[in-house]
C-alpha cells in the first residue's frame, strides 16, 4: 500500500491499548556512545540508506510529492528582556504582580505543543520546532509564554519519532533564552495516562525545571484538587511558576445544565488560590466556551481572584477568535493562540488574528504583526509533510457543543474508530460518547478521563450496549482497561461521585478506592530501573530513569531500536516521512561540521527473493541497499 495506509495504521496503533498504556538525538547519543557498537561514518552512512531506503520501498511508492523549503524568517540575536527575565529577575510571585499590572493581552504561542498535539497527532519533530525557535524568540519579543512540552508529546516523541523529548527540551530551551518555556503536567498522571507513584512525580518535575522548564500548566482530568495538589507543591519547591488549571465543561449559560454553574467554577478557581500557585489556568480542552461564556466566567473570575487568569481554549466549533475576544474584553490576562497556518479547527484560536484584532486598542498585544506572518509561513511550509496525521476536518463543528469531545481526542476518535471495525458506525460512536458522559454523571472529559469515555462509547457499540440495557446486559462482560481504572477511582474521583450501581456492577465486587492513588502506590524503586537499563545496555541518565518509570516498554523499545537504527534526528522530515524519489537528493548535518549529501539514483526491479537494490550516491560515491520489500 501506499503511504495513506501506512500513516493510517500508526494512527490505529496510536490507538490500541498499547499505546495508550504507555527521537533519537544529538545529546542522547553523544551521552550513550555505548549505543553504537557501529562508529564508522561508512556505518553512519549505511543505516541512513537503510531507514531511507524502508520508507521509499514499504511506505511511499506512490507518493507524489513536492514539499516547499520552510524559510526561516531573518531575525537580529538581540539582547532584550523577555518574560524570561522578568521572571529569572522577579520570580514567581513577583510576575504574578507583574502580569496583573499588564495592560496588554499577553500571548502564549502553542504551535509547538497544543497545535500539533491537536492537529497531526502529535507528529511534530524537533528538527522542523529547532529551525524556527531562534526566530520565534527574537522576533516574537513580546510573547508571554511557548508551550512546547509536556502532554502527548513525551510519549508520542520515544514511540513514534525515535526522539528524545528531554532533548528537544534541552535544545530549545538553548535556543529561545529570552521565552517563558510552559508544559501542560496532568497532575499525578505527569504526561501519562495513569496515576504514578509520587517518588516518579516528584522526580518528573524535577528534572523537568532543571532541563528549562519555567511554567507548569497544571491540572487533574476530573477538576479533583488532590490529583493536581503533589504537582503544584513540587513545581513551587522547585522556584517555578505554578498555573494551577481548572478544566472547563458544560456551558455556564445554560440554566438547565447546572452541574457545572459559574459557581462552580469560581468555588473551584477559589480552592487553587489558596494552594499559592501563581496562575489560574483555565483549560478549555473541547472548545465549549462560548463567547458570552468567557465574558461571563472571566468577569467573576476577575471579581472574585486575585491571581492572573490564562485561558486556553480550542477552535473546534469556530468560535475560538470571539472566545477570546470577550475574554479579552473581560479582562483575561494571558490567552493561548497558535501562529496561524497552525491554529483553527480542533487547534488553538488564530495569533495573529487575535494581534490584528486588537491593534490600536487598548489590549494592543504589541507583537510585530508581520513578523508573526513570517512565522506563519514557516509553519505554513511544514505543514504538508505531516498532512497524512491530519483529520479530515475541513471546518469547525459545532456538534462538538454536543459531543463534547476534546480537540485531541476528536481528531483521533475516527481513526480508533475505524480500528476496531467500527467506521461505519462513527456517528454512532460520537452519540454515544455523549450518552456515555450522561450516564457516568456527566463529568469533566480531558486525558485520560476523555480516553475513557471515549472507550467505553466505542465498547457499548461494539457490544449493542445501551444506558438502559448495561445493567443488565453488561454484568458478566470484562470492561475496558481505562474504564476499570476509572470506576477503581485510580483516576480520582469525579465532581458528584460514581453512579454506584454501574460501578459495582462494573467492579464485580472490587472495592474502589476514595483516596488519593498515589498514597496507596508503592514508591518507584530507581535503582531497579538503573539495573535493568544497565543490563540493556546504557548508562542511563537521570532523565531515563524518568522516562523508563513512566513508559517502561516504550521507553525499551526506543533504546532498541537506537541500537539497531541509530540516529534519525539529523534526517529532514519531508525524508523522514516520504523517503525520496528517484533523482532526488537530501542533506542531512550527521554531526557538527559534517554534512552528507544523499541522492536517491534508482530503486531497483523486485527480485525473485522479494528484495530491491536501492543505489545512493552519498558525498559523491554510489553505496548500493539491498531492502525487503514487504508491500
Ligand atoms: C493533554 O493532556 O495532552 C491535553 O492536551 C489534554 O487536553
Ligand atoms: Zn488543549
Amino acid at each position: 500500500g501506499g503511504v495513506k495506509t501506512n500513516i493510517g495504521f500508526l494512527l490505529n496503533v496510536l490507538n490500541t491499548k498499547e499505546f495508550q498504556e504507555g527521537i533519537c538525538d544529538t545529546g542522547f547519543i553523544e551521552e550513550h556512545p555505548e549505543l553504537f557498537e557501529i562508529k564508522s561514518s561508512k556505518d553512519k552512512e549505511l543505516r541512513l540508506m537503510k531507514i531511507i531506503g524502508e520508507r521509499v520501498v514499504n511506505d511511499n511508492k506512490t507518493l507524489e510529492k513536492n514539499f516547499d523549503v520552510p524559510q526561516v524568517p531573518e531575525f537580529e540575536k538581540k539582547n532584550f528582556e523577555g518574560y524570561k527575565q522578568i521572571f529569572d529577575k522577579l520570580g514567581g510571585d513577583k510576575l504574578k504582580e507583574h502580569i496583573l499590572k499588564e495592560k496588554k493581552l499577553l500571548l502564549t504561542d502553542t504551535t509547538m505543543r497544543d497545535a500539533h498535539q491537536s492537529l497531526m497527532a502529535t507528529r511534530m519533530r524537533t528538527i522542523d520546532l529547532v529551525k524556527i525557535a531562534e526566530a520565534l524568540n527574537y522576533n516574537m519579543d513580546k510573547l508571554f509564554s511557548v508551550e512546547m512540552w509536556g502532554g502527548a508529546t513525551f510519549d508520542v516523541a520515544y514511540r513514534f519519532l525515535h526522539e528524545d523529548p528531554w532533548e528537544r527540551l534541552k535544545i530549545l530551551r538553548e535556543k529561545m533564552p529570552n521565552m517563558l518555556l510552559q508544559m501542560l503536567i496532568r497532575g499525578n498522571n505527569t504526561v501519562g495516562y495513569k496515576n504514578y507513584p509520587d517518588n516518579v512525580v516528584v522526580k518528573f518535575i524535577k528534572q523537568s525545571s532543571k532541563n528549562g522548564i519555567d511554567l507548569f500548566r497544571i491540572f487533574d482530568s476530573l477538576n479533583w484538587l488532590p490529583g493536581m495538589q503533589l504537582s503544584i507543591d513540587e513545581v513551587l519547591k522547585n522556584g517555578k511558576i505554578a498555573e494551577a488549571t481548572m478544566c472547563y465543561t458544560g456551558d455556564i449559560l445554560d440554566e438547565y445544565r447546572d452541574k457545572y454553574s459559574i459557581k462552580y467554577y469560581v468555588d473551584f478557581a477559589k480552592k487553587l488560590e489558596k494552594t499559592g500557585a501563581h496562575i489560574i489556568g483555565i483549560k478549555d480542552m473541547s472548545g465549549l466556551l462560548k463567547p458570552y461564556a468567557a465574558k461571563k466566567l472571566i468577569k467573576n473570575l476577575k471579581e472574585e481572584i486575585g491571581l492572573p487568569i490564562h485561558l486556553h481554549t480550542h477552535d473546534t466549533t469556530g468560535n475560538g477568535v470571539a472566545t477570546i475576544l470577550q475574554a479579552t474584553e473581560a479582562g483575561v490576562d494571558i490567552v493561548d493562540t497558535a501562529v496561524n497556518s497552525m491554529s483553527g479547527l480542533t487547534s488553538q484560536p488564530a495569533l495573529n488574528s487575535v494581534v490584528a484584532a486588537l491593534k490600536n486598542t487598548d489590549r494592543d498585544t504589541e507583537i510585530d504583526l508581520d513578523k508573526a506572518e513570517d512565522i506563519s509561513k514557516y509553519w505554513a511550509a511544514v505543514r504538508p509533510v505531516y498532512e497524512n496525521f491530519e483529520s479530515d476536518l475541513k471546518s469547525g463543528t459545532t456538534e462538538i457543543y454536543k459531543y463534547e469531545i476534546p480537540g485531541g481526542q476528536y481528531s483521533n476518535l475516527k481513526p480508533q474508530v475505524e480500528s476496531f471495525g467500527l467506521g461505519h458506525k462513527f456517528k454512532d460512536v460520537k452519540e454515544m460518547y455523549k450518552r456515555v458522559n450522561e450516564m457516568v454523571g456527566d463529568i469533566v472529559k480531558v486525558t485520560p478521563s476523555s480516553k475513557m469515555v471515549g472507550d467505553f462509547a466505542i465498547f457499548m457499540v461494539q457490544n449493542d450496549l445501551t444506558p438502559e440495557n448495561i445493567l443488565e446486559k453488561g454484568k458478566n462482560l470484562d470492561y475496558p482497561d481505562s474504564v476499570m481504572t476509572y470506576f477503581r477511582g485510580m483516576m480520582g474521583q469525579p465532581y458528584g461521585g460514581f453512579p454506584e450501581k454501574l460501578q459495582k456492577m462494573i467492579l464485580k465486587g472490587e472495592t474502589p478506592i476514595t483516596v488519593r492513588p498515589g498514597e496507596l502506590l508503592e514508591d518507584e524503586d530507581f535503582d531497579k530501573i538503573k539495573k535493568h537499563l544497565e543490563e540493556r545496555g546504557i548508562e542511563p541518565r537521570e532523565e531515563d530513569l524518568i522516562s523508563s518509570a513512566l513508559y517502561p516498554k516504550v521507553f525499551d523499545d526506543y533504546i532498541d531500536y537506537i541500537k539497531e537504527n541509530g540516529e534519525v534526528t539529523k534526517i529532514g522530515s519531508d525524508v523522514f516521512f516520504h523517503g525520496l524519489m528517484e533523482g532526488e537528493s537530501t542533506e542531512i548535518s550527521i554531526e557538527e561540521g559534517k554534512t552528507l549529501i544523499v541522492t536517491l539514483i534508482e530503486v531497483g526491479k523486485l527480485l525473485d527473493n522479494g528484495t530491491r537494490n536501492l543505489t545512493f550516491e552519498i558525498n559523491g560515491s554510489r553505496r548500493t541497499i539491498n531492502i525487503k520489500d514487504e508491500t
